[in-house]
């Protein structure tokens, strides 16, 4: 079974990931990870966080000579903003005095139910965890799941459709590379000229007014064969699994497949992928892909289509209505330094997701401790397929 843990507070020193369940034999190029390290480091909206950081991994277990041992691989990747921080996140109670207590707790963060629930006097004990920062170490992993999945051709790719008020349009019909060239040289990872502009547009203006804004992202994934996950027990299905992974990301509100919630106003004539045979490839076909490649919580081998809302950042730089939890007069929430817009770093982050979720299934399908082992399973399950 492949999972992880990840620990760290955002201005902490250090983010960790633990990945346990890797096979061994596979390659892994730190430079690769590095890569979406960086890419989650882009887009246009970030506060000034981004600039004081540059996140790459340290391995300390699991890797030798560029190949997975079988052992649990752990990335940690240094916080640079914490020698900013060191007394007021400091382990040693002698620097309590440091810290300035929040107590003003903003609207739609984890503040006020976290003070609660944690019966923490300073919010500040919330928020650092809370923090998307933590999104870090989870890219680090999804992009060591990424190095699992690519002896295999499978191929993962996030980026967004709408900020705001403005939805970029799709171009269906690109291939996930052409995609990933267009998106990638994005400011906002959109493959939409006119909707870049737009969406930078409302950005600044939001900056100015002291708003933020939410959006969606899409994932894509190609290459997955037939009948990863199952319908057989309900924590078994692809789709459950992959939405749960989603929606434990910070800011998410919802998940969709293929054609999403607009499946409730789709006749069923309308909406059912048709099936179709290719006698030459000795595969089935589909007409369309509007199950966004799943079917009775497995994938039907078509391209994996899962798009996520995220809300508004909940730091508002004018900031909204609350209450002193101290003192309990009214107040406004707390100010702190952040971004008015996250979501091109969302694309990359719920990518990073879906790689992970999708490489715990295909070696819970293909099974083993090597890739020798688990590419000859995978091997003759293909065969038996093609046979079928
Ligand atoms: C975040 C607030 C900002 C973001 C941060 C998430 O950090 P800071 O308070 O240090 O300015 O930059 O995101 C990251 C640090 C990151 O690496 O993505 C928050 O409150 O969630």
């Amino acid at each position: 079974m492949l999972r992880f843990l990840t620990a760290g507070e955002s201005h902490g020193p250090e983010l960790i990931a633990i990945v346990e369940g890797v096979p061994a034999g596979f390659e892994v190029d730190l430079a690769r990870i590095n890569h979406h390290l960086a890419r989650r480091q882009k887009g246009y909206g970030r506060g000034g966080r981004m600039l004081i950081e540059k996140d790459e991994v340290r391995p300390v277990s699991g890797i030798r000579f560029g190949r997975t041992m079988g052992s649990p691989v752990t990335f940690i990747i240094v916080n640079r903003d914490f020698k900013n921080w060191e007394k007021r996140m400091s382990a040693d109670p002698a620097d309590a005095g440091e810290a300035k207590v929040i107590t003003r707790p903003r609207p739609g963060h984890a503040d006020l139910a976290g003070v609660l629930k944690y019966n923490l006097g300073d919010i500040r004990d919330v928020l650092e965890r809370a923090s998307a920062r933590e999104t870090t170490a989870r890219v680090a992993v999804g992009a060591l799941a990424m190095e699992l999945l690519r002896p295999f051709g499978i191929d993962v790719l996030g980026y967004v459709v709408r900020i705001g008020s403005t939805e970029a349009k799709l171009r269906t019909g690109l291939e996930i590379d052409e995609l990933r060239r267009v998106t990638e040289k994005s400011q906002v990872r959109v493959a939409d000229p006119a909707a870049e502009r737009a969406i930078i547009a409302e950005i600044d203006e939001c900056k100015k007014s002291g708003d933020t804004l939410g959006g969606i992202v899409e994932v894509v994934a190609t290459g997955l064969p037939v009948g990863l996950g199952s319908h057989v027990q309900w924590d078994r299905k692809l789709d459950g699994r992959l939405a749960h992974a989603l929606l434990s990301l910070q800011a998410a509100k919802g998940v969709e497949f293929g054609a999403g919630f607009k499946v409730g106003q789709i006749r069923g004539s309308a909406l059912h992928d048709e099936i179709g045979y290719d006698a030459a490839a000795r595969r089935f076909t589909r007409e369309s892909n509007n199950s966004g490649g799943t079917e009775g919580g497995m994938s039907t081998g078509e391209p994996l289509t899962v798009r996520v809302a995220f809300k508004p950042l909940s730091t508002l730089m004018q900031p909204l209505k609350s209450v002193d939890t101290r003192t309990k007069a009214e107040a406004v929430g707390t100010i702190e330094r952040s971004d008015v817009c996250a979501i091109p770093a969302a694309a990359v982050i719920a990518e990073a997701v879906v790689a992970f979720e999708l490489a715990g299934a295909f070696l819970e399908k293909f099974g083993g401790d090597s890739l020798v082992e688990i590419t000859r399973n995978w091997q003759g399950y293909l065969e038996q397929v093609r046979n079928y």
